[in-house]
């Protein structure tokens, strides 16, 4: 009884949003808006990855590629983005082309960006935690991305924390991941996760090993471990039933064959931090900074892996996603 009056609540809740977010802030496509009224799987993608995560071409080939994988699943693929002032929820082909092209300028769009971007007709790619902002409000439980953001090395003193994770603090929406990049304080992130009351655990990994994005272990171990998609889905579940307003993250790592060597990608790390301090580059420019420069010592290895772990996260937040819709309907 108490299950059924949740989950119609919740239902409910989803459609008084859609009806009210179609209109000046949000376009949600008909695919999606259908998905969601029916309960069906989606799974949400940010856009900065496709903005300032990766160089043309790459950036438009990895996201039509990550939304085939997650229809190939049977769920809907739903990247969000900001176009022209809007909150798009799901793109069409034209849209992703326009914005990895970058022939016009895009605004790395975190939390405190939204407003602005919105207001001033703007495009924006929206990162994990303003993705995260629009996905919930949407009612979309799903979301899969490369690497979240976290608490960078040293932050005790510059306090600089990614957005992200305060926002993983107050979402609905589960975030499927390759774990943190080591250019981060791992440890440090995990901690400032906890404070948040987000649920960490990786997916297939007994030994809770967490991702360390380019490398499948970060030495730094997740609190639980989901053993397949169903499992995952259960606890997202709970949390949903509890009202937590949370997500629950859910580290899965880079597949073997794809997965950097530790000496090599530490190296550059090394070498893009340095690089990165003498020229001065601060707050948000300093992750999209660091992702090219590695990937411009590492001779392009690093993006390779980058593409394919998105990928992965893709294949399993969309398994997910199917799973929570049988436990829902
Ligand atoms: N990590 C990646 N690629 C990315 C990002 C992180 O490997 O594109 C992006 C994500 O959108 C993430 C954002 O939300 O960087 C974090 O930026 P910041 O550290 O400025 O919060
Ligand atoms: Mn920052």
């Amino acid at each position: 009884m108490y299950r059924t009056c949740t989950l119609y609540s919740t239902y409910r809740r989803n459609l008084f949003n859609l009806r009210q977010l179609s209109s000046f802030l949000f376009d949600i496509k008909p695919e999606v808006h259908d998905a969601l009224s029916n309960n069906r799987a989606v799974v949400a993608l940010e856009s900065t990855i496709i903005t300032h995560g990766m160089p043309s071409p790459y950036n438009l080939k990895t996201a039509i590629e990550v939304e085939e994988i997650v229809r190939e699943q049977g769920a809907i693929p739903a990247t969000i983005a900001i176009l022209n002032g809007k909150i798009k929820i799901g793109l069409s082909r034209s849209e992703l082309e326009e914005l990895a092209g970058c022939k016009t300028k895009v605004i790395k769009t975190s939390r405190r960006d939204l407003a602005y971007v919105l207001s001033q007709k703007l495009n924006g790619g929206t990162t994990v935690a303003s993705t995260l902002i629009c996905a919930n409000l949407c009612g979309i439980k799903l979301f899969a991305t490369g690497g979240i953001g976290g608490v960078h090395r040293n932050g005790e003193f510059t306090l600089d924390i990614s957005a992200d994770l305060i926002e993983m603090g107050k979402s609905s929406v589960a975030v499927v991941s390759s774990g943190i990049k080591s250019i981060l304080d791992i440890p440090r992130t995990m901690e400032f996760l906890e404070t948040q009351g987000v649920c960490v655990a990786t997916f297939k990994c007994p030994d809770k090993e967490f991702p360390a994005f380019y490398t499948r272990a970060s030495g730094t171990k997740a609190q639980y471990n989901f053993n397949d998609a169903a499992d995952a889905a259960q606890c997202i579940n709970k949390s949903i039933q509890l009202g937590l307003n949370s997500s629950t993250l859910i580290g899965v790592p880079v597949p073997k064959e794809h997965a950097m060597d530790e000496f090599v990608i530490n190296n550059a790390i090394e070498k893009a931090l340095v690089e990165t301090d003498k020229k001065g580059i601060k707050g948000k420019e300093v992750t999209p900074y660091l992702l090219s420069a590695i990937s411009e010592i590492t001779k392009g290895k690093s993006l390779q892996t980058n593409m394919a772990l998105i990928k992965e996260n893709a294949r399993v937040a969309s398994k997910i996603a199917v799973e929570l819709e049988n436990l829902q309907n």
